[in-house]
């Protein structure tokens, strides 16, 4: 049986729980509390020095990183596919993705959002607009690139869900918790509450709140 290592509030452990349901593996989740600082304690450090989660457990092996995580059960598990058949379409995919989970997500996570407040002196209200800031640029960018090229579909490629969409949807979900305005990217809300609407997507407690 798979494991997943994941937290309720974690964005990134969201996107491979998506991929698990959107490709009907069966799995089960053991909770990393991330807010009682479970993420540092030595028998998880042992799975994952870098304190977070995901953490997929595979055949007694223990992967990290969602997006690479997304690709090794695309591999393992070629049915319902998450990437297109050609090396073009691939690479907007993983474009898409990376814009959201490579340059955004890093910089909302617990860690730096403690680093923000501990190290850097900033109160609640200033962390909020380093983290709109961010979403922000980031869901232009992606509105841009999505309202721009014929690729996208009712999808964020064509008509099939693929990993960009299991991204946008993580990405937008987070946006939405730190309540940052997103009426200048109707293309990319559009397709992902079209996602939201399917089970794979339940976003479960993410949305209540941070
Ligand atoms: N790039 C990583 C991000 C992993 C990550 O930072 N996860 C967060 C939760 S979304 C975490 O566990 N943070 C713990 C912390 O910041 O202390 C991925 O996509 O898996």
């Amino acid at each position: 049986m798979i494991k997943l290592y994941g937290f309720w509030r974690s964005l990134a452990a969201y996107r491979v729980r998506i991929a698990l349901r959107l490709k009907n593996i069966l799995f089960e989740e053991t909770e990393v509390d991330l807010l009682a600082g479970a993420q540092f304690k030595p028998d998880f450090d042992a799975l994952n020095p870098q304190h977070a989660v995901p953490v997929l457990e595979h055949e007694g092996q223990h992967l990290i990183q969602s997006l690479p995580i997304i690709e090794y059960l695309e591999e393992r598990f070629p049915a319902h596919p998450l990437l297109p058949t050609d090396a073009l379409g691939r690479a907007r995919v993983r474009a898409l993705a990376q814009i959201a989970a490579s340059d955004v997500h890093p910089l909302i996570v617990p860690r730096v959002r403690n680093f923000l407040s501990a190290e850097m002196g900033l109160d609640e209200p200033q962390k909020l607009r380093f983290i709109q800031h961010w979403f922000g640029m980031g869901s232009a960018a992606l509105e841009a690139k999505l309202a721009r090229e014929a690729e996208t579909g009712t999808c964020a490629h064509g008509d099939s869900v693929t990993m960009a969409d299991v991204v946008l949807a993580s990405h937008v979900v987070g946006a939405r918790l730190f309540k940052t305005d997103l009426s200048n990217a109707p293309t990319l809300t559009a397709l992902v509450d079209r996602c939201l609407a399917q089970p794979a997507f339940d976003p479960g407690r993410l949305t209540q709140g941070h």
